[in-house]
């Protein structure tokens, strides 16, 4: 079958905003049945060429997604037209006419594409962690920066508490103190006994939020406990093979039992960072601002340049040492993440 022709990006946008402000006459205007014929929805589940919307009753039509328009993904409000009855048994029947504006959007560096949306309307990032794998502080940073770039509350949870002896706990808890210490909340979890779970709970009700982290520090087992019908796969070699089989697998918006949404989807577990410009992860480190802007020099890396603010904040004890070596370990893997060919977006 011969492929219709791809618009240009630009054509895209003008024929997405035309539509919109036709449906945005329609809605408001004098034409009551068009506006019947659309239905507010959720977007639940992504794949392919193709969503689940949900519906405020609670249906779910599979959609086709309208050529003009740009990204449907996980989370996002939308306005479809249902298809018949038949059509619905059928499987694909609806059609999504418009995606409303988000509120908040995750995104991820794409090597052909730029950046891509890979889920909106998010109130809360979970950054998992755990002893084993190590806690790396530094892979902690990097999801702060994450969420201080797209502007989501994060809560930095470190899973499988309960292989740390009494020591080991205590220096933990000192290690993850200074993200309290930035207002950020931790929170200590175990699977095995339970701790933290029910305030893990009272984190994600009435929240849409996603589990990140590195494989293995037990994210699908955590999304097991809180929505046991998830039946998530634990400990799964595709996980951790690379081999690109979740790439594959749909995104998907859980319902919480006691109210709340969890949005798990390959690309967003281990989202990355370097379609940042540096700059911009300077400024994904909070307690870094008071100070951007008051070097000596404008392009002050914040190394050894004379006059530093950021430095001299550091050796006084103002900003924590262990931090500002995550800053710079970031920038300088930053340089060997990002394919030759691309440049900061
Ligand atoms: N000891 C212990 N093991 C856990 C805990 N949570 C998960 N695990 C184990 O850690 C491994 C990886 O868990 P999984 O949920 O698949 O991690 P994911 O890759 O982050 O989704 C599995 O063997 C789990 O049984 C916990 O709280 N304590
Ligand atoms: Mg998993
Ligand atoms: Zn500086």
């Amino acid at each position: 079958m011969a492929k219709k022709p791809k618009l240009t990006h630009r054509q895209r946008r003008q024929v997405a905003a035309n539509r919109n402000k036709r449906l945005r006459q329609k809605g408001d205007a004098d034409s009551p049945l068009d506006e019947a014929s659309l239905i507010s929805g959720k977007v639940i589940g992504r794949f392919g060429k193709h969503a689940d919307v949900e519906d405020q009753s609670g249906t779910v039509s599979r959609c086709h997604i309208r050529r003009t328009i740009n990204s449907v993904v996980c989370g996002d409000n939308v306005l479809f037209s249902p298809g018949e009855d038949a059509e619905r048994d059928r499987g694909v029947s609806g059609v999504i006419e418009l995606v409303k504006d988000r509120q908040s959007e995750l995104t991820r560096p794409d090597f052909y594409d730029g950046v891509k949306p890979i889920a909106a309307n998010i109130d809360q990032i979970i950054i998992v962690s755990s002893v084993k794998p190590a806690l790396s502080l530094n892979i902690i940073d990097r999801y702060l920066v994450a969420c201080e770039d797209i502007g989501i509350r994060p809560l930095i949870v470190l899973n499988k508490a309960e292989m740390l002896d009494v020591d080991e706990r205590q220096s933990t808890e000192q290690a993850l103190a200074i993200y309290q210490e930035l207002g950020y909340q931790v929170l200590f979890t175990s699977c095995k006994t339970g701790e933290g779970l029910e305030q893990l709970n009272a984190y994600l009700n009435d929240n849409v939020s996603i589990f990140v982290g590195q494989s293995g520090v037990g994210k699908s087992s955590l999304v097991n406990q809180v929505l046991p019908d998830a039946d998530e796969q634990v400990g799964d070699i595709s996980d951790n093979s690379g081999l690109g089989q979740h790439t594959t697998t749909a995104a998907k918006l859980l319902h919480l039992p006691q109210g709340g949404d969890l949005i798990d989807s390959p690309g967003v577990r281990e989202f990355s960072l370097w379609h940042l410009p540096s700059e911009r992860i300077t400024w994904g480190f909070i307690e870094f601002r008071d100070y951007l802007g008051g070097c000596k020099f404008r392009d002050c890396k914040h190394l050894d340049d004379p006059g530093c603010l950021l430095r001299d904040a550091m050796e006084k004890g103002e900003i924590s040492a262990v931090r500002f070596a995550s800053y710079h370990k970031i920038l300088s893997t930053m340089e060997d993440q990002r394919p030759s060919r691309s440049q900061p977006f």
